[in-house]
């Protein structure tokens, strides 16, 4: 019996990955919304609000992907994933874009079957300690127990961190964020590791964030960004052209309020965003309205940036790396045109 398990699961693996790619985009319009998968545990990325509304970067990346297909950003439905169910959701088509706290690495984009659009936010992993602690430094941290969670960049970036500075460290490891959160937040290990947005968005969730601070230093890179089930290059076309067409627009200086008015505007690169000269939307398989809509009913990216996890917001991240390459940051997006 044991050796059909093997073949069966295959082809149910290969049949659900043929039905899926008939063509993301297809399948996207004739069911009428966009899957996403979010982890709706990380406040300011992903999670639903008091109201039950989904709130967050990550989500509203996915409100934009919905707003250029459909022209409506609320076609989405989004599915929480682990960090370790993420990408078997994309490979069986359960979802059609991953956008969660996802790092870009090269084993991911080559042996995941998943393809990565782009980055959405600059990350790099920190430390979190109780003040108490009284500790400044992460060369501080010998011997500490760490909370780490599995599936994720940050196991093989606490290793080879404390391997490269000749310290030890004890594992804690958990599943999901909360459970890490709860023995972390009760004293029961010394630190807690993540993506340095994670530990912002994670401490809001603690019960005194104040108590809590972030160590100066960044061990890893952590290019989070939006990813597509591998082989349908329309679909990644797609997502990756809303992301550029979202950091396009905050450099061209249109955003949700003004972008009526720069339908007037001369400027070529504008009327080329805005649908205005050429057949650019058509070329991606979508109307030419496309990135009109994304802004209109999203926002430009710093807008989104903004109300999500921005100064103004319980996770006060500055845009440092994030910030427009035109204001000293890393976020260059090719031109729409
Ligand atoms: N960027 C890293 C880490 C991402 C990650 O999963 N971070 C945790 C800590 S903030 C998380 O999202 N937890 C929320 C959850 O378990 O749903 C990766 O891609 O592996």
């Amino acid at each position: 019996m044991k050796r059909f398990l093997v073949p069966l699961a295959a082809v149910l693996t290969l049949a659900l990955a043929c039905a899926a790619s008939a063509g993301t985009l297809d399948d996207v319009k004739n069911k009428g919304f966009v899957s996403a998968g979010v982890s709706g545990k990380v406040p300011g990325f992903s999670a639903p609000d008091q109201d039950g509304v989904w709130r967050g970067l990550d989500v509203d990346f996915c409100r934009a992907v919905a707003a250029a297909v459909f022209g409506d950003p609320d076609k989405v439905k989004f599915v929480p994933v682990t960090t370790k169910e993420r990408f078997t959701a994309l490979q069986t088509g359960e979802i059609d874009v991953l956008s969660r706290n996802t790092t870009w690495s090269l084993e991911r984009d080559a042996a995941q079957g998943i393809d990565f659009a782009g980055v959405l936010f600059y990350d790099g992993q920190g430390f979190m300690v109780s003040k108490k602690l009284g500790v400044k430094s992460a060369r501080e941290l010998d011997g500490a127990s760490i909370c780490i969670q599995i599936g994720t960049t940050t196991e093989m970036n606490v290793s080879d961190y404390f391997a490269a500075h000749g310290m030890t460290f004890k594992p804690v490891v958990f599943e999901s964020a909360d459970e890490a959160t709860v023995i972390y937040d009760t004293g029961r290990a010394d630190v807690y590791t993540t993506d340095a947005s994670g530990l912002a968005a994670r401490r809001t969730t603690m019960s005194n964030p104040d108590e809590h601070i972030i160590l100066p230093e960044i061990i890893s890179k952590e290019p989070l960004g939006p990813a597509v089930r591998q082989g349908d290059s329309q679909w990644s076309d797609i997502v990756r052209w809303t992301l550029f067409a979202l950091i396009n627009a905050e450099e061209l200086g249109v955003t949700s309020a003004n972008v009526d008015e720069m339908l007037k505007s001369e400027n070529p690169a504008v009327k080329r965003l805005l649908g205005l000269d050429g057949n650019l939307g058509e070329q991606l398989g979508l109307t030419n309205q496309w990135a009109y809509n994304v802004v209109k009913l999203v926002g430009n990216y710093g807008e989104i940036y903004d109300r999500n996890v921005g100064p103004a917001t319980p996770l006060k991240l500055e845009r440092g790396l994030n910030a427009l390459w035109t204001n000293g940051g890393l976020l260059y997006a090719p031109p729409v045109r």
